[in-house]
């Protein structure tokens, strides 16, 4: 994730208490100053909401800081949903004392309704803590909008919508998946300079080198659920288990690897259906890509998925409108027209990706983007 850089403040500054009187606050006022200190705790917040991100479904991944006097005391994140929240967190380590008259700092519009946990609210309104900064209002319609109103009430002090952008980005797939039902779809591909999947004639299956794909594989650590048709199964026996350490010391569990196939033949012997994590394998036989998605939000609580091949299935998915986010490795090669094209499905119009942003990863370029929903 983007967060952009820590701002005109020393953060480290901020960190260590140094900062007690702004220098701004002279030259402009304090609600100048004290804009610029919240922007730079709210990304000290969205740095812990960070390490949150792909644990914590059918929740958000969020992050939280409670400051005093200038001085961080302490953080917390959301690790997993039915565990305390990002709040509950950082309040559990400080004292009444220390609480009293802080200032907590949090990604998303605290929650003010029971659901697997007691509501944050009411904890904030018993903790002592005299003011509430947020980033995102709460999708969550159980939530939306209310902590404000019940925390003025007691007297506390509520500023909502600080780098609302960044914090907005950060939970895009929870939000789509709260309001719809429906998870976040990315579509992942290595392809050639002219868009083809696959290599012609026995060259092998890899297109891109082993830092791009290294890459790639970061990116199962921010979702639920991997996503193939019954071809790339046949053809590739890929094993689309999280193997990137830095996930799975996170706590990253392995996601869900999901077989679409039409005729529900499959080769027993393919490791997703022999390695250690077989358990987590399901296969849909005969079932729109579409009803896929949305029984993989219902019943397993999936908030994000990634389609990783073949053409066939990513093609259908362009065609229906399913993807939401793509992923694109580019390889500096030219594989002609026998490759299987990266959408293996005629369009009824060219879609656009929005926000790109592009990476070079040793010989290749990663492109990423948003995927236009008109
Ligand atoms: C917060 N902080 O860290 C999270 C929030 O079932 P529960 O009790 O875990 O509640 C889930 C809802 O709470 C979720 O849908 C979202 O609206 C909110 N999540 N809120 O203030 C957190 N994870
Ligand atoms: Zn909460």
């Amino acid at each position: 994730m983007r967060f952009g850089s820590a701002g005109s403040i020393n953060l480290r500054g901020l960190r260590e208490g140094r900062i007690a009187n702004c220098l701004l606050s002279v030259c402009y006022g304090v609600s100048v100053c004290q804009k610029e200190i919240d922007c730079a705790h709210m990304r000290v917040a969205l740095r812990e909401a960070g390490k949150a991100v792909g644990l914590t479904s059918p929740n958000p991944p969020v992050g939280c800081v409670i400051v005093k006097r200038g001085k961080i005391m302490s953080r917390g994140h959301h690790r997993r949903a039915g565990g305390p929240h990002a709040e509950i967190e950082a309040m559990k380590d400080l004292k009444a004392h220390a609480l009293k008259g802080s200032t907590i700092y949090v990604t998303l519009e605290p929650c003010s309704s029971q659901g697997r946990t007691p509501p944050c609210v009411t904890a904030i309104k018993r903790s002592g803590i005299s003011r509430v900064v947020y980033g995102s209002r709460d999708p969550n319609p159980e939530n939306k909008g209310r902590a404000g109103r019940i925390l003025c009430r007691q007297g506390i002090k509520v500023e909502g919508g600080v780098l609302e952008e960044h914090c907005d980005a950060l939970i895009r797939p929870w939000s789509k998946f709260i309001s719809t039902g429906m998870p976040w779809v990315i579509a992942k591909a290595a392809t050639s300079l002219d868009g083809a999947l696959t290599r012609p004639g026995n060259e092998g299956q890899w297109l891109t080198s082993e830092a791009s794909r290294a890459d790639a594989g970061k990116l199962r650590g921010e979702v639920d659920a991997i996503l193939i048709g019954a071809g790339t199964l046949r053809k590739d026996d890929p094993a689309l288990t999280l193997r990137d350490r830095a996930a799975l010391r996170r706590g990253k569990g392995q996601p869900l690897r999901v077989i679409l196939s039409r005729s529900g033949r499959l080769p027993k012997k393919a490791q997703v259906f022999t390695d250690d994590h077989r358990d987590s394998t399901l296969v849909y036989s005969n079932r729109s890509l579409r009803a896929v998605l949305k029984d993989l939000g219902a019943r397993h609580d999936c908030a994000s998925v990634m389609i990783e091949g073949g053409g066939k299935l990513l093609g259908d998915a362009f065609a229906k409108k399913l993807v939401d986010e793509v992923c694109l490795y580019i390889a500096p090669i030219l594989c002609g027209v026998k490759g299987v094209p990266l959408v293996g499905a005629a369009l009824p119009a060219s879609r656009e990706l929005l926000q790109p942003s592009v990476k070079r990863i040793g010989k290749d370029l990663r492109l990423r983007g948003l995927v236009s929903t008109d």
